[in-house]
């Protein structure tokens, strides 16, 4: 019995080790050393209406940046090239600032995304797939440029697909740059369409082909983006009903941050058809 008990007690210990690891190892969170101040004098660049996360991630990938002030208002975010030692004269107090400081975080693979990179100073780190990196001149990655379609050629996938048409109408057909040609799913309650773009971006808007017939079709879509597909949030909801061959337009209110784009008509039962979605976006470096 006593021993029953111990066990009981062991295995509630365990389990609560195990969740409590699962917590830290998973949970990005990045404590700020300053509130309500900017550091001064430092600010080697200037990126406007991103992420916290993005901003953090613009920093630790740039050897030269030590630090970054953030504007949880304005989504203004200031990467600094500081000396190691700084003031307290260094800083001004400004609301809605945080400071950071990012070289405790170097090396640690949950907030580090290129550990162990050999980039010099002046270079930007891009981690590609099996732990590969290369190094990019920071002049080239000038953000004023235009975003580009990051969806074209990626991993989709939808929920159904009407195999009398089979690969005419495969979910590939939404992101292969051709909008004569398009996916199509079985008449469903909730049918839904997703695409992989591979990396996490910083998504500024998402356009949508219509199929040039039955375009009435698009109605009660909820677009969905996220780091995940177990970390999705609602980007935009298109009432529709769509028309043939409409081109959609859907710009993102604030930042984000995704990876994982999902379209799901709510208010079935409906086909979901798409000549072409286009997923305008940075890349996060
Ligand atoms: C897309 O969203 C729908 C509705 O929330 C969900 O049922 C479906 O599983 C999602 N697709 C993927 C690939 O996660
Ligand atoms: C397949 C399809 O719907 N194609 C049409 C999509 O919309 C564009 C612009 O309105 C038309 O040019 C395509 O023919």
């Amino acid at each position: 019995m006593r021993f029953g008990i111990y066990q009981g007690l062991l295995l509630l210990f365990k389990f609560l080790q195990t969740s409590a690891e699962q917590c830290t190892s998973e949970t990005f969170r990045i404590n700020p050393d300053k509130r309500n101040v900017k550091l001064r004098g430092f600010t080697y660049r200037i990126f406007e209406k991103i992420s916290p996360r993005t901003c953090f991630q613009k920093c630790i990938r740039r050897k030269r940046c030590r630090s970054y002030n953030y504007n949880r208002a304005s989504l203004r975010c200031e990467i600094n090239s500081n000396p190691i030692n700084v003031f307290e004269g260094d800083f001004q107090v400004e609301t809605g600032y945080v400071y950071v400081e990012v070289d405790h975080y170097r090396g640690d693979p949950l907030y580090d995304p290129c550990v162990g990179n050999q980039c010099a100073r002046g270079e930007v780190c891009k981690s590609l797939q099996n732990k590969k990196f290369v190094c990019i001149s920071e002049d080239n990655t000038i953000l004023n440029k235009e975003p580009q379609n990051v969806a074209l050629g990626k991993i989709s996938g939808q929920s159904s697909l009407n195999t009398m048409y089979a690969s005419e109408r495969a979910s590939e057909n939404a992101v292969d740059g051709l909008t004569n040609t398009f996916s199509h799913t079985l008449l469903e309650t909730t049918p839904f369409w997703w695409v992989d773009l591979g990396n996490i971006y910083n998504i500024m808007r998402i356009e949508i082909i219509n199929r040039s017939i039955a375009g009435s079709r698009l109605h009660d879509l909820d677009i969905a983006v996220g780091p995940s597909l177990d970390d999705m949030s609602i980007f935009t909801h298109f009432k529709g009903p769509g028309k043939d061959g409409e081109h959609l337009v859907f710009q993102g209110s604030r930042y984000t941050d995704g990876r994982f784009v999902n379209l799901t008509i709510t208010n079935g039962g409906e086909y979901l058809q798409l000549a072409e979605v286009m997923v305008f976006a940075y890349p996060i470096y």
